[in-house]
């Protein structure tokens, strides 16, 4: 079955009420209470004064966003293929957990597995074989704050730019070798990891601790459970000791602090695939659809208002990346869209990663706006306008990115 066949079943199953979990009665429950259908309070003020990310911060790399910390587009000219961990962006629901790596345990239980409950040691999963590789973790709100800015649409969520996105070379433990080691049976339906942060509270409701459930065949098919980061342990704030990282899927299926993975044999649903990240709005039924994987982007490593010089070559720079297969070519008008030349690709392009690109220009005296469309290999690629939903999840259109020059 494939992703979309999947959504559409488990809207249906959510619909009748089989719905194991978290169920549209709850939803309703829950909307009522919050006085809002849909509405999204994600940044706490208490919770930002207690400091919910631990790395530091900087300016000249982050934009700090509540719970969260977006990285600067400027931040990424001078660095590789990979986001230094210095940099990568963070999305917390509520702050970072310090975990002891030497008591820490992965429970994996549930209907789904042939005998009992099964635990995990880190070293336990160092001892069995491993897996690098390079893959995108992006918000599924990355851009959210251009549904407002370029389409003066209003959505809910926190205001990212495009910096909600990086690469990394993650190295753990494949899923599927945890599973079959824990004994999956053929009953299995869905996987669902919960991570160990504190709960969610939102609108007064505890939604208890952030999860989100898998299909069972895209849990054994690439999902990592990472342990390494660009190298190192993975880092506090990245979901240490161990999260997983789910290629060509929206950022909130990478759950981070990974302590329990219940295998069902019913279908799972968590307020994360039928509250949030899901598409809400006068284009979808009246109680959403799901949706697992990312769209296409392109980005300017630089930040918007970036001020040249005018009459000097400059050298424009950035990277594209798409969820549905590798990037064929990008194009970049520097004129608002009247004309587009292709950018050259720098370095190489990575399924489920992205491809660098550059372009020069000799910009004349005054604004401008600089505009990037990405092309992936299976025919995918950005449109003008990218389609409204409250939430303001996956914005695919063309940025406009206004730039000066004196
Ligand atoms: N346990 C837990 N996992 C989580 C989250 C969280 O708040 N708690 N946020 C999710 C979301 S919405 C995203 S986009 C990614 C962000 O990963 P990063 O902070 O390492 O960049 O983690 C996901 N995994
Ligand atoms: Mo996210």
């Amino acid at each position: 079955m494939d992703e979309v066949a999947y959504d559409k079943l488990r809207l249906g199953q959510w619909q009748a009420g089989r719905a194991h979990g978290f169920s549209r009665r709850d939803l309703l429950k829950l909307t009522a209470a919050a006085g809002v259908a849909g509405a999204l309070v994600e940044a706490s003020p208490a919770a930002a004064a207690e400091g919910p990310i631990v790395k530091p911060l900087p300016p000249e790399l982050f934009k700090p966003l509540g719970t969260n910390a977006e990285t600067r587009w400027s931040a990424l000219a001078a660095v590789g293929y990979h986001v230094p961990i210095d940099r990568f962006f963070v999305r917390n629901h509520t702050s970072t957990p310090i975990i002891d790596s030497a008591t820490w345990r992965l429970e994996v239980s549930g209907a789904g597995l042939r005998g009992g409950p099964v635990s995990f040691s880190l070293r336990d999963l160092h001892r069995l074989p491993s897996v690098a590789r390079s893959v995108t973790l992006e918000c599924a709100g990355n851009g959210r704050s251009y549904f407002t800015s370029q389409q003066g649409q209003t959505v809910s969520g926190t205001a990212w730019g495009l910096g909600a996105v990086g690469v990394a070379r993650w190295r753990g433990v494949r899923l599927s070798t945890v599973l079959r080691k824990a004994g999956l049976s053929s009953r299995a339906v869905d996987v669902q990891a919960s991570g160990l942060d504190p709960n969610y509270v939102t609108g007064g409701v505890d939604l208890g601790p952030v999860r989100r459930p898998l299909p069972v065949r895209k849990a054994l098919d690439d999902v990592i459970l990472a342990y390494e980061m660009n190298g190192s342990p993975l880092p506090a704030d990245h979901g240490a000791p161990v999260r997983l990282v789910v290629p060509s899927w929206i950022g909130s299926a990478s759950i981070k602090w990974v302590g329990r993975i219940e295998v069902s044999d019913v279908p799972l649903f968590s307020p994360w695939n039928t509250q949030f990240y899901r598409f809400f709005g006068p284009d979808f039924p009246a109680d959403g659809r799901p949706f697992d994987r990312q769209s296409i982007k392109s980005a300017f490593e630089l930040d918007p208002g970036a001020a040249f010089t005018a009459g000097k070559r400059v050298r424009l720079t950035g990277r594209s990346w798409s969820a549905a297969g590798r990037i064929k070519h990008v194009e970049v008008s520097t004129d608002g869209g009247v004309r587009w030349r292709r950018a050259r690709p720098v370095g190489p392009s990575i399924d489920n990663a992205w491809q660098r690109w550059e372009l020069d220009w000799k910009p004349s005296v005054g604004a401008h706006s600089l505009q990037a469309r990405a092309y992936d290999v299976r025919g995918n690629s950005q449109p003008e306008v990218a389609t409204f939903n409250t939430l303001g999840y996956l914005f695919d259109a063309v940025v406009k990115v206004p730039v000066t020059a004196a």
